[in-house]
């Protein structure tokens, strides 16, 4: 199984993600009922190994916390932008649950990329790094205002790839503790 863990955000926060697009060629726009923020990407995961971490993922003790949007960016710089996201404050409580959620599926021997987590939400992937068009849509003022969202859980999900498009279901949710 093709895994991810992910916080997923209200509908009401994905369909205002979703109006933030811009007119940049050959865009692949994430649909809003897609959008989301990860944690950790796991790739192909065998069912024993997806038994011991979801054992791991439970284990976790961390508070919940809220999110709050920061503006809008690129992977991996604006020059030859790949992926276009809307970034989050730095929150501390995020960015120690992704350390443990790291630690976690590191301790099931998934391997995990080096760098450093970043917290964003992809907005739209580039198959050609339109640095114009992608500049002007980073450099216009956000449409939206964004609500902040409270997190309560963190979830375990499927990303099965389909000629259509990924599709993702959440395989289990793990809840986080009352702040
Ligand atoms: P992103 O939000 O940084 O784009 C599900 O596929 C999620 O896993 C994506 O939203 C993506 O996070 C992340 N991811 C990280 N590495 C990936 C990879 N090699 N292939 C697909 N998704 C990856």
């Amino acid at each position: 199984m093709r895994l991810f863990i992910a916080i997923e955000l209200p509908d009401e926060v994905k369909r205002l993600l979703g109006r933030l697009r811009g007119d940049i060629p050959d865009a692949r726009w994430v649909p809003a009922e897609q959008l989301h923020l990860t944690l950790a990407f796991l790739g192909e995961v065998d069912e024993a190994t997806m038994k011991r971490l979801t054992v791991e993922l439970a284990a976790i003790r961390a508070p919940g916390f809220e999110l709050r949007f920061s503006g809008t960016g690129c992977f991996p710089d604006r020059r030859r932008p790949r992926v276009i996201w809307v970034g989050l404050q730095p929150e501390p409580l995020l960015i120690t649950l992704a350390s443990l959620v790291r630690q976690a599926v590191l301790s099931c021997d998934i391997p995990q990329e080096e760098r450093p987590f970043s917290a964003h939400i992809t907005l739209a992937r580039l198959r050609f790094p339109a640095a114009r068009e992608a500049g002007a849509f980073l450099d216009q003022p956000q449409k939206e205002e964004l609500p902040p969202v409270s997190v309560r859980e963190f979830i375990l999900f499927q990303s099965r790839l389909t000629p259509q498009g990924a599709i993702h279901t959440p395989v289990r949710v793990f809840p986080l503790a009352t702040p």
